[in-house]
């Protein structure tokens, strides 16, 4: 310790903290900051504005056009970097900050690490109202920013200058542990941005943080190794976690040498390549029938990372043969005793060491082996046949065909929402771990290209390609303009079905009437029909409307030699999805109605529940 200080605004000593923050990534030290996503107002402009542009060199900022999609592309960027880095977001008060909400809850949801600082009202109250400030008549300490409490991890408000230095000793503390990780909101009072402090030197000292890997309790490993030994046959789940604590090879190691097959959740998947043979696919309601098959007999799931989400267990549908035990493998005790599960509170790489050192030659019998390789051969035939291109109008399922032929594997295939996840997650061939991001916990429409444009800057070498609906396009595009302008190049694949397709489809499962989803199912004066190619162009995109799956083909390898930002446009069918594998998910269907076909709905969706594990 010294007791040298040096005066700085709050301001400036957040940012020159930031700078100062540093981690090792395969040997070579890097900020654990990216940058900072930044749009400015009266709220930050002067305060926070002033303090980064001192910093520009060592901390980029980054501008972009709605603070919703710069705290996606914050939020993509630590996805696509294993929460190994992440960046800020931050934002003037009152709607730019609340534009952030929606963002912070996608980010409690997938526990990504963000740290999100929203402009606050002034501390001393002197000029209230502000522009912008939200009134609360009956308690003074309330504020817009109130609003990110229950989807922040930590929220502070910084209310006087050296109040920062807790709370950032607190931030980097969740923001860099596996079990908490999540979003972190400082709430940044005005007035206090810019106001001076002498701060300790020693504030400002470089750390280097490393990921923690918390190791398991002796009696929970043995409970789990005895579990697993006394199961015929076991499955594994592969979530998210898997990737973040980088046990992919860990993971095939296990598998192989226990002959367990390995089922992947949205966020799981690429924890090992597609074609991996222990590799059953997708898992639960968008699972691949061989996943799907095993899931149903298992006596033993051994869950590594992952929130056990109703679209990973069929809500609760799936994984109920008798006497089934569940080994929640996991950092969080709040995700791994989920559903009365054996908790094994571990990083992910390091618990699969341990058990598979404890497991010695015990494996998975025989019979249950074949059972999954015959399983996975008669899945990838019924995918091939849904992905193989024909003359009508497209299905999403032939779309994804043919971004995989022609940029397949290789690339990093980014998406959110829509129809989309579902056959993504059955069809893409997903390569290297990481190669395939979803965010399946939120499925926030409007996610896919600001979140795009995060994992490019995450991983400026690799071949990003972004797949969404016209929906969700329409919900959300315009970091198109800001991914132009950083030259960090998307590849932007549109399928325009001329609505909400999915939830078209489950209205009509649940007996609906097509109502309110189809454009041409809404109220309307004069049906739409949106240029998205001429939309995506006039913001500086190379655009092309494609007519075609073969030519849809051909314009993937032609917009891979083009350096900016390309959108590529094709019609699809709005009723088209992969029949095959899948799995019942509860949606609520109307108890009583005037609609024979709800009344048929509900009957089937009556006997649905009996199957449901409690
Ligand atoms: C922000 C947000 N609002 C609403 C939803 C509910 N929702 C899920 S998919 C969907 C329709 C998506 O339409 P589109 O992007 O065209 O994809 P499609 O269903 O046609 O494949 C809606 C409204 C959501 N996931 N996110
Ligand atoms: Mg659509």
């Amino acid at each position: 310790m010294t007791d040298k200080t040096i005066r700085l605004t709050m301001a400036q000593a957040l940012a020159r903290f930031m700078t100062r923050q540093m981690t090792i990534i395969d040997g070579e030290k890097l900020p654990i900051f990216g940058g900072v996503f930044a749009i400015f107002g009266h709220g930050n402009v002067a305060g926070f504005g002033e303090a980064l542009y001192q910093v520009r060199d060592q901390l980029p900022t980054y501008r972009a056009h709605n603070e919703q999609g710069m705290a996606h592309a914050a939020i993509a960027f630590a996805k696509a970097s294993f929460r190994r880095r992440f960046m800020a977001a931050t934002s003037s008060i009152g709607p730019g900050a609340t534009n952030m909400v929606t963002a912070a809850a996608l980010a409690h949801v997938n526990r990504l690490p963000v740290l999100l600082l929203p402009g606050d009202v002034f501390a001393n109250r002197a000029p209230d109202p502000v522009l912008q400030q939200v009134e609360s008549f009956q308690d003074g300490t309330v504020s817009a920013n109130d609003v990110f409490r229950p989807v922040s991890r930590y929220f502070d408000r910084i209310t006087r200058p050296e109040q920062i230095i807790p709370a950032l000793n607190r931030a980097m503390q969740v923001l860099t542990d596996p079990a908490e990780c999540g979003p972190v909101t400082l709430a940044l009072c005005q007035d206090v941005q810019a106001e001076a402090y002498d701060y300790p030197e020693d504030f400002f000292a470089e750390r280097v943080w490393t990921p923690r890997r918390p190791m398991p309790d002796v009696n929970e490993l043995d409970a789990a190794v005895a579990a697993i030994r006394a199961s015929r046959k076991p499955v594994i789940i592969a979530g998210g976690g898997v990737l973040y604590s980088g046990a992919a090879e860990g993971l095939r190691a296990f598998a192989e040498r226990h002959g367990v097959p390995v089922m992947e959740t949205n966020a799981g998947k690429s924890s090992l390549p597609h074609d991996h043979p222990l590799n059953m696919g997708s898992v639960g309601v968008t699972g691949s029938s061989a996943s799907n098959l095993l899931a149903e007999q298992a006596d033993l799931v051994l869950a590594v990372g992952s929130r056990l989400q109703d679209f990973t267990t069929g809500s609760w549908a799936l994984f109920k043969a008798d006497g089934v035990k569940i080994v929640g493998l996991n950092t969080q005790l709040f995700d791994a005793s989920k559903h009365r599960a054996l908790p094994l509170i571990a990083d992910a790489k390091a618990g699969l060491d341990l058990l598979d050192g404890k497991l010695g030659p015990w494996h998975a019998s025989d019979a249950w082996q074949a059972t999954a390789k015959a399983a996975k051969a008669d899945w990838l035939q019924a995918a091939k046949a849904v992905t193989d291109p024909t003359n009508e109008l497209p299905s999403d399922a032939q779309v994804i065909g043919a971004v995989a032929r022609a940029r397949g594997s290789a690339a990093t295939l980014v998406c959110a929402s829509g129809g989309l996840p579902g056959e993504l997650h059955k069809l893409w061939p997903a390569g290297a771990p990481g190669s395939y991001h979803m965010e399946y916990g939120y499925s926030t429409m409007g996610y896919e290209i600001a979140g795009g444009l995060g994992v490019k800057l995450a991983k400026p070498h690799d071949d990003v390609i972004v797949m969404l609906g016209d929906g969700s396009y329409m919900m959300m595009n315009s970091e198109i303009a800001s991914s132009v302008m950083l030259g960090a190049k998307l590849t932007i694949v549109v399928l325009d079905n001329r609505g909400f397709g999915c939830i078209n489809r489950l209205q009509m499962a649940t007996g609906g009437a097509n109502f309110n989803n189809l454009l041409k199912d809404a109220r309307h004066e004069v049906l739409p029909e949106i240029d998205f190619a001429a939309h995506a162009a006039a913001m500086g995109a190379w655009a092309r409307k494609v007519f075609s799956v073969a030519e849809l083909e051909g314009a993937l390898r032609e917009a891979e030699k083009v350096e900016r930002t390309t959108v590529l446009v094709i019609d699809t069918d709005p009723l088209i999805s992969t029949k095959a594998g899948g799995h019942w998910w509860d949606v609520a269907v109307p108890e009583v109605s005037v609609r024979p076909e709800v009344n048929a709905a509900r009957s089937e969706y009556e006997d649905a529940l009996k199957g449901q594990r409690l």
